[in-house]
Order: C-alpha cells, then structure tokens, then sequence
C-alpha cells in the first residue's frame, strides 16, 4: 500500500525544487538584462526627450583618446593679449556653466539630442583678451584633428564647450575632457578631445574634414 505521507513528502519535495529551479532561471534572466552604460544619464529636460549616449556612434579619424585630467592642458592662442594654459580643473572652476539642449547632425545622416554643460568659448577669448577684428577661431585636438568657425558664428551664437552630456562628465569615446556645442553646424566642427584654441585672421584655413572636400561652411540649412 502507498504510504500516504511518502507520496506528500514528495510532492511537496518536487515543488520545492521545481521554485528552486524556476528561481535560478529567473535570476540568470535577470542578470542578462543589458544595462545602460552611462546609468546616470538624463534622458528628459524641461519636457524634451533626449537621445541615450549609449546609443551613439564615434567614428573618429583616430579612435577614442583616453586624456588624463592630471596632465592635461587647454591652450588658448594667437591673437590675444595673454596665452591661456589651463588644467581642467582650473577651466571648471574659472567660467560661468551654462546647460544647452542642442542636436548633433552628422553628415552620415544620424543626429542625436543631447542637454549639454559646458562655458561659452567666448568667455575663453575674453580671459585671454582677444582681438575682436579677428576673423576665425581654430580649434585642435589630440588626435592631430582640427577644425574652423568664423569669430562672429562663436560670438552671435552663445557656442559651448561642453564638459558634460546627459549631466554625464563626458567619457572619453565622448571626447573627453572638452567637445565643442557647434549648434547649427554639421557634426564634422564638433571637434572633441579639443586640447588647443587659436584665435587667426586665417579665413582659409581647412580643418581635417575640411581639406578632404566637406564644406568649410558647415551650417545646416533649415528644412
Ligand atoms: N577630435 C575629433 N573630433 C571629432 C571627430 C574626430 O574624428 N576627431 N569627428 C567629428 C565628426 S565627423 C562627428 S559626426 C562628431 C561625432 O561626435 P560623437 O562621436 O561624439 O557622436 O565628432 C566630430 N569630432
Ligand atoms: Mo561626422
């Protein structure tokens, strides 16, 4: 004869397992969930969406520049009263912040919408007493890529250098520590990694896009 209580103990033993199972499975599941990479991100301000960094492309001349805050330097040049040659924490703490929503277009044809932080470049210029009858700001990164705004676009347009994406510090694929906010202009004058700005009279002079055939005017025409 069954003994009644064998057979319970059973059942219950097999459910037991079968929870057990079914707990494991459901953790392994769960720890195959993909996580953002940048989980402190903002992906909302003042009522706008905006694009995840984890979803963007980097398709930089050289790959990501890995620039280490201790070393690093920011010069400011050319036709100013005084060379600037900053740290990084000397430019944070030297300039007034400003926080921008603006878009980025690459001429490959993806944008993606980013709140940036970061100073306005003039503010830069004007520490370094700059010539306001000069015609062009060029700006130079570490990984030997450069490019060329007219001085009135820097001025007219409030044009930042970011710092922060998201209220990420920018990482380094990002361009870390410094990328410039070229509103309006097509991704190729968003230089990152920006190590040098000069401020020339030379209205002709090509950046690295620039000189391979892309338009030296970068502006986006409006739809
Ligand atoms: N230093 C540096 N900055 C650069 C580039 C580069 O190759 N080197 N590529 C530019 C181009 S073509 C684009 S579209 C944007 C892309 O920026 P993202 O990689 O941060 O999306 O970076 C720009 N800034
Ligand atoms: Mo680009």
């Amino acid at each position: 004869m069954v003994n009644f209580r064998n057979v319970l103990i059973a059942v219950i033993a097999a459910i037991l397992v079968g929870l057990l199972l079914m707990g494991i499975v459901g953790l392994a599941l769960q720890n195959n969930t993909p996580q953002n990479l940048y989980p402190s991100e903002v992906r909302e301000y003042q009522g706008e969406n905006l694009s995840s960094m984890g979803n963007m492309r980097n398709n930089a001349i050289a790959g990501t520049q890995h620039i280490d805050n201790e070393t690093y330097r920011l010069n400011v040049t050319g036709l100013l009263n005084t060379t600037l040659n900053m740290s990084y924490d000397e430019v944070l703490s030297s300039f007034q912040c400003y926080q921008k929503v603006v878009t980025l277009h690459c001429v490959e044809g993806w944008s993606t919408k980013i709140l940036w932080e970061g100073f306005l470049v003039q503010d830069l210029l004007e520490q370094a007493g700059f010539d306001p009858d000069a015609s062009t700001v060029i700006f130079y990164a570490n990984d030997g890529y450069s490019t060329a705004l007219p001085m009135s676009y820097i001025k007219d347009n409030n044009i930042l250098i970011a710092y922060k994406m998201n209220d990420v510090i920018l990482p380094s694929e990002r361009g870390f520590p410094f990328q410039l906010v070229a509103e309006s202009q097509y991704g190729y004058k968003w230089i990152k990694w920006v190590t040098t700005i000069e401020v020339s009279n030379d209205s002709s002079y090509l950046g690295t896009w620039e000189s391979r055939g892309y338009r030296n005017n970068a502006t986006i025409s409006k739809p």
